[in-house]
């Protein structure tokens, strides 16, 4: 492929996206102030290019999303193939299509036993909409209509619409819109790295895991009706939990008889090197939303996974479940996330990232673990974070919060790499399809930004 696709107007286009682009999670004010953004004209396997002919190494894949690579002429296929032949019709109304109906089946399929119905919507957010409301639902029809609270943990990430902040642990994010919502609370994150003090990994693990019992008995048993909780916390920083925090979750939630949602609009479709989270966690999921990897971002869609014990509450004592969006089951998206599944397959990129990739990836990291600003190093497949400290031993960090990661970012960003910061967890989730001498170009670029901020952190304290 040709290094520049088409002749943009770069200074046009960043004119005209100033003047009336309103960015997501971002500071208009600030990014114009910078000159605008910085503008991806197409793409290619791991690799970005931009309209002043950079090629960047995609680290994040997308927004941890393009598991299978940029590029894929089959994904781009099927979608106008689908567009063709039926570019979209509705799944309310006794009606359903050809890829609705097979992907359903395949997503099923890919579960453990008892995984039987799916439920469609267009992104994580609206499959953790969905799964409020099934939720409350459920109790409902269990004539337990009390049992309304969702648990969830502080700084978890679970969207963007007002329930999926809401079920979300961001403070800026509650704090812009008055959320959460009624009948969403919040416990601690099971973050040794940033909490545990000099507590053992798996002590810490269990005291984090407790926090939900403590909550439902505060709280009531009889008035909880679920946690909610991603394998690893991704946007929250790539929190990986100790071993001992899943299972004594799986316990809890058993004993008060609390639904246990697994969040894997992350972690699934092969991202800790197992299809989902679940699995290689050992999580015991009642719910379960997907979206990102299941289409690897190409065209939205997400669905939500359900247990037997809700599905067969909510289609035989349920009735009408007034619930959907218009393009639930879209028809072009489920055409693309079943090619792009099939990919997953075909290529055993899941096999792939747990034996090869993922291990080499969490080698390469644990090198940068001697640089002088790196207090922590952790991955789990092909999700890593690297955390930046001003002293290696007390875990000092550097001040003010954040900096450090916005200054290390930036310089990764120059360096032609995509490495994202979560305050001062620089975190990396690159494509699936990523190579061995990919990773290590990765690396390369990253422990020469970490480099660079030392310096301009020292320049600072002078
Ligand atoms: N759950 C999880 C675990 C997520 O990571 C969502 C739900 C919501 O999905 P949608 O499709 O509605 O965005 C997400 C999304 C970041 C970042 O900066 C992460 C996400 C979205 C945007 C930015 O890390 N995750």
């Amino acid at each position: 492929m040709a290094e520049i696709k088409r002749n943009y107007d770069a200074q046009s286009l960043r004119k005209r996206d100033m003047a009336h682009h309103f960015h997501p999670f971002t500071d208009t004010r600030a990014l114009n102030g910078e000159g605008g953004a910085r503008i991806i004209t197409h793409a290619e396997g791991v690799y970005l290019y931009d309209t002043e002919g950079n090629r960047i190494l995609d680290g994040m894949a997308g927004l941890w999303c393009v598991n299978v690579g940029y590029g894929r002429r089959e994904l781009a296929r099927a979608a106008y193939e689908q567009m063709l032949e039926l570019p979209y019709y509705n799944t309310f109304f006794k009606t359903t299509t050809p890829p609705a109906a097979e992907l359903a089946a395949r997503i099923s399929a890919l579960l453990p036993d008892g995984f039987d119905y799916v439920f469609f919507n267009n992104s994580g957010s609206e499959a953790n909409d969905t799964m409020l409301r099934m939720v409350r639902t459920y109790w409902d029809l269990c004539g337990k209509p009390e049992k309304k609270t969702i648990i969830s943990r502080h700084n978890a990430y679970h969207g963007s619409t007002v329930a999926g902040a809401s079920l979300g642990g961001m403070a800026a994010m509650h704090a812009q819109s008055g959320l959460p919502i009624p009948g969403i609370v919040h416990i601690r994150q099971p973050y040794w790295f940033g909490e545990g003090g000099d507590m053992d990994k798996n002590e810490f693990g269990l005291l984090a895991a407790r926090a939900l019992e403590e909550k439902i008995l505060e709280l009531g048993a009889d008035t909880v009706a679920a946690f909610i909780g991603e394998p690893i916390m991704g946007a929250g920083g790539v929190v990986i939990p100790p071993a001992s925090y899943w299972p004594e979750i799986n316990r809890i939630c058993r004993k008060y008889d609390i639904l246990l949602v697994c969040d894997e609009v992350i972690c699934g479709f092969g991202r800790t090197g197992n299809w989902f989270g679940f699995q290689t966690f050992g999580i015991e999921p009642d719910l379960i939303p997907m979206a990102k990897g299941l289409s690897s971002g190409y065209l939205p869609i997400s669905a939500l996974a359900v247990s037997e014990r809700i599905a067969r509450t909510l289609i035989e004592k349920g009735g009408e479940f007034y619930h959907g969006y218009t393009y639930s089951g879209h028809p072009a998206a489920a055409a693309v996330a079943l090619a792009n599944i099939a990919i997953i397959e075909d290529e055993g990129l899941v096999e792939k990232v747990r034996g090869d990739t993922g291990p080499y990836f969490l080698a390469r990291l644990e090198e940068l673990s001697d640089h002088p600003i790196v207090g922590e190093v952790r991955a789990s497949g092909l999700m890593g974070a690297v955390e930046l400290v001003a002293d290696k031993k007390t875990r000092q960090r550097f001040s003010p919060d954040g900096r450090a990661g916005t200054i290390c970012r930036d310089h990764c960003f120059a360096n032609n790499v995509i490495i994202r910061a979560c305050g001062d967890t620089m975190v990396s989730a690159p494509p699936l399809i990523i190579t061995r001498a990919e990773i290590d170009l990765l690396i390369e670029r990253f422990r020469l930004s970490l480099d660079q901020t030392w310096r301009d952190l020292q320049e600072e304290s002078a």
